[in-house]
C-alpha cells in the first residue's frame, strides 16, 4: 500500500459515524466531519453541499501538501463534480493566470495500480477532466493528480514529489 502515512483502511474495516468513507477501490480514506463555525476563515464554505475549501499557494509535495490539509482536519480537493471542477479553475486561472503553465494538487494518486485514478474518497476521476493526452504517466513516475492552467487546462498527472500550490477540502458535518 502506498500512502503509508496517511489514515488508510480496508473496505470492511468499521466505518464510524461522524466519518465519511467510500469502498470502491478496495481501499478508503475518511475523515472526521467538522463543524463549520470551527473551520478557519480562510477557508470557503458550501454550506448545503457539506463542503469548505481553499487555496495553499505555497508549493509542497503531494504528500506534504495532504498533510498541511490533514492539519486543518480535510484532505486535498476532490474534483468530484463539475461544480467542484469550475471552483477549482476559477481559483487557479485568478491565482496563476491563464498564460503560465501552473500546477494545483489536488486529492487522488494512481500509485495503487498505474491508470486507476480514483479520488481519496474512492469515487473514479472523470477521465473527461484531464487535458488532452493525459494522464500519460511521463517517465513512468507520474503518480499524483494536479490541476493544471496555462495553454490546457484541467487535470495532469504530475510526480508526487514535485512542489505545487495546492487545494484543501474540508467536510462539514
Ligand atoms: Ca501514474
Amino acid at each position: 500500500m502506498y500512502i503509508s502515512n496517511m489514515m488508510c483502511y480496508l473496505y470492511d474495516v468499521k466505518v464510524y459515524s461522524g466519518q465519511k468513507s467510500e469502498n470502491k477501490t478496495g481501499i478508503v480514506y475518511y475523515w472526521p466531519l467538522v463543524d463549520v463555525a470551527k473551520v478557519s476563515s480562510s477557508y470557503t464554505c458550501i454550506e448545503e453541499e457539506k463542503y469548505c475549501y481553499r487555496l495553499y499557494s505555497h508549493p509542497e509535495s503531494w504528500q506534504e501538501a495532504q498533510k498541511v490539509c490533514e492539519d486543518d482536519g480535510g484532505y486535498l480537493f476532490l474534483v468530484n463534480s463539475d461544480k467542484k471542477y469550475e471552483i477549482v479553475k476559477l481559483k487557479a486561472l485568478a491565482d496563476g493566470g491563464s498564460g503560465s503553465v501552473t500546477y494545483y494538487y489536488v486529492g487522488a494518486t494512481d500509485e495503487h495500480k498505474e491508470d486507476v485514478w480514483n479520488w481519496l474518497d474512492g469515487s473514479p476521476v472523470n477521465r473527461s477532466y484531464f487535458i488532452p493526452g493525459r494522464p500519460d504517466n511521463y517517465q513512468k513516475i507520474q503518480h499524483c493528480l494536479s490541476f493544471m492552467t496555462g495553454n490546457d487546462v484541467g487535470l495532469d498527472d504530475r510526480s508526487c514529489l514535485s512542489p505545487h500550490s495546492f487545494f484543501c477540502e474540508i467536510s462539514l458535518s
